[in-house]
């Protein structure tokens, strides 16, 4: 593992963490008051770091540090510390692009490896909101205005290759994250390792069938590609516990995973975290059908999310070319603009191909692999959460081998629809 020795580095407290924002003034003056009129709380539910709410008289901050070990599995799994620097990176190149979409940071600490940032509230993370049964208008609007200017302004299209290359040299050695997504998106769920777990024994059977299943097997192999495609910037964790939202704003956050990638990475894992929340919806209802009316809704934004993204990102790519792909002088001519246009058509096309492949391997990974979904581990009943885990495994194994039948928005949502879990 690429992890140097950090000496000055400590995992903070309540108490050390105000005495360290205590000394930043810019931070201190936004809090108001004196460091110990401020109240500080840890509140971090993922599976990797430390967060802290910090909120003072006049004001409240976010704080984010890593721990150098997996939180969710304990200090045995080691990891650098340093996905701290490649998400304040990740923020310091598409800050300027997603003003309002992402939060404002105030301070990067390298030698703590924390984030000082906007804390957001009254948000809520998009994952819990959908699980209780709200629905946010403009969520999956606004993440594909986000992902559709994050990946644009950040690929060929917009930037000469010397910027890319600069960018992609250092999000080169975000390799811890990348190992994870490595091993437990695309390796994991195909095969026997201690780290994964699934609902017991009532998925023991697929668990099984899925681990021997050839063309399954060959066709995650596919996701590959996500090493070799380096298109764009991508936030590299994008699922609907990366977002938060209120009714009327959305937030992508936790960018720790970001590296140079596919663009359909991105959208894969939304539109995954999409399914699968529609998918447990069954699972949350207090009686039969109570929750139908939640479950279509979520399913619906799947088209709305794809349908902006594209629309968006074809929009800036007309308007905002600048970059070595496609250069403008080309393509001046009647005959060399028809050309471009039915490039973009197939740039876009292929773009969609690569998001239904990743939200298959992004499903199966979230029930067959170690990181979970709340949508699915908040069914108490165990049949009932099988249920709906079946019911997505096999829509993702669908999508994965054979793609050829969804070839725009509507058709995943029919796709999921022909395959709904049906609970008593
Ligand atoms: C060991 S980390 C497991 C997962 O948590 C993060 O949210 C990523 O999704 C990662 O794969
Ligand atoms: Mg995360």
């Amino acid at each position: 593992m690429d992890q140097p020795i950090f000496e000055g580095y400590r995992a903070l407290d309540e108490d050390s963490l105000s005495h360290f924002l205590a000394g930043l003034p810019a931070v201190r003056e936004r809090l108001g008051g004196a460091p110990e009129a401020w109240r500080v709380r840890e509140v971090g539910d993922g599976n990797l770091n430390l967060v802290f709410l910090v909120h003072g008289p006049h004001g409240a901050v976010c704080a984010k540090q890593s721990l150098p070990y997996v939180r969710a599995a304990g200090p045995s799994w080691e990891l650098p510390l340093n996905r701290a620097f490649f998400e304040a990176e990740y923020y310091r190149n598409i800050g300027p692009y997603v003003v309002g979409l992402a939060p404002e940071i105030y301070h990067y600490e390298p030698a703590q490896f924390c984030t000082v940032m906007e804390l957001l509230e009254p948000h809520i993370i998009l994952r819990r909101g959908l699980i209780a049964g709200t629905q946010y208008p403009r969520a999956a609007h606004d993440v594909a205005e986000y992902m559709a200017r994050a990946c644009f302004f950040t690929s060929d299209l917009a930037r000469p290759f010397e910027a890319k290359n600069d960018a992609m040299a250092i999000f080169a050695k975000n390799q811890s994250t990348l190992r994870i997504t490595v091993d437990l998106v695309f390796a994991d769920p195909y095969r026997l390792v201690d780290r994964n777990r699934w609902t017991s024994p009532q998925l023991d059977g697929i668990a099984a069938a899925f681990r021997a299943d050839g063309p399954l097997r060959a066709a995650a192999g596919w996701g590959y590609r996500f090493l070799i495609c380096p298109q764009a910037l991508v936030q590299g964790d994008l699922h609907t516990g990366s977002v938060m939202v209120t009714e009327s704003d959305t937030r992508v956050i936790d960018p720790e995973f970001a590296f140079y990638g596919p663009i359909g990475f991105d959208l894969g894992a939304f539109t995954a975290n999409l399914l699968m929340n529609a998918f447990a919806q069954p699972g949350h209802a207090a009686l039969p059908g109570a929750r139908d009316g939640q479950r279509d809704w979520v399913l619906a934004q799947i088209p709305l999310f794809w349908n902006h993204f594209r629309a968006r990102f074809l929009e800036l790519w007309r308007s905002d070319a600048a970059g070595d792909a496609y250069p403008a002088a080309m393509f001046a001519d009647p005959a060399g603009a028809a050309a471009l246009e039915g490039a973009r058509q197939r740039f876009m096309d292929a773009l969609f191909a690569d998001m239904i492949g990743y939200a298959a391997c992004k499903t199966i990974r979230r029930i067959l692999g170690f990181a979970h979904n709340i949508d699915f581990d908040h069914i108490a009943d165990a049949d009932r959460r099988a249920a709906c885990e079946t019911a997505a495994l096999t829509l993702a194994r669908t999508l994965l081998l054979e793609p050829h039948n969804v070839r725009d928005a509507g058709d995943i949502v029919a796709a999921a629809r022909a395959h709904l879990p049906r609970l008593s």
